[in-house]
């Protein structure tokens, strides 16, 4: 069935409105990661520039080439999910977002940005630190830095990542201070036993 002229031109004009708007980050889950983690949070959490995407910085609005603004053109328009979006103003973890939940989502979720981290998939985990994207974003840490995460939970995950190696270098340092205690050990019966039998004078020897 073909789409009516006039729900085309409807559409259509939503797509116009949206990617004609101004640009600017969604401050809203910046400041909802901040407030409810505890933590300084700037717009690198989705940006590639800390600032945000306007201005004339690198990663910046003022900056990007007509083959930049062309892609940027083309990740605005990415409403649905799964558009492959790689915006140039956005970091790896901004593009995952648009990705994941498309922009017209993204949007949406700007009244409610508490949602954000958990509509995320549960297993994403763009850094590989063990610690998924999510629990990052409400951890307020950063997604795509391996040594930024809830302490306790890189703690553990490097613990199980390396318990095999753990546990070898403590079997060899037990095995170390076993045998230096054996020896020591030896080394003071030899000479409890050289006390106790002291050799007798030259003349005394038949
Ligand atoms: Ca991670």
């Amino acid at each position: 069935m073909g789409v009516s002229a006039p729900f085309l031109a409807l559409g259509l004009a939503a797509v116009l409105l949206l990617s004609r708007q101004p640009v600017h980050a969604y401050p809203e889950f910046q400041r909802y990661v901040a407030t409810h983690s505890g933590r300084a949070v700037n717009c690198a959490l989705c940006h590639v520039h800390p600032d945000g995407p306007e201005g004339t910085a690198p990663g910046q609005i003022g900056r990007l080439t007509p083959a930049e603004l062309a892609e940027l053109g083309r990740a605005r328009a990415a409403l649905a999910p799964g558009g492959h979006p790689a915006s140039p103003i956005l970091n790896a973890f901004g593009n995952h977002l648009v990705e994941q939940l498309g922009r017209t989502r993204l949007l949406e979720l700007r009244l409610a940005p508490d949602r954000l981290a958990g509509l995320l998939p549960a297993q994403s985990d763009l850094d590989d630190d063990g610690v998924p994207d999510a629990v990052e974003l409400a951890a307020g840490t950063h997604p795509l830095r391996r040594t930024d995460g809830p302490p306790w939970a890189l703690f553990v995950v490097n613990l199980r990542r390396n318990l095999p190696q753990l546990l070898l270098a403590l079997a060899a340092t037990g095995s170390g201070v076993w045998g230096l205690s054996r020896l020591l050990h030896g080394f003071a019966a030899r000479a409890r036993r050289s006390v106790a039998t002291p050799v007798p004078p030259p003349g005394d020897r038949p």
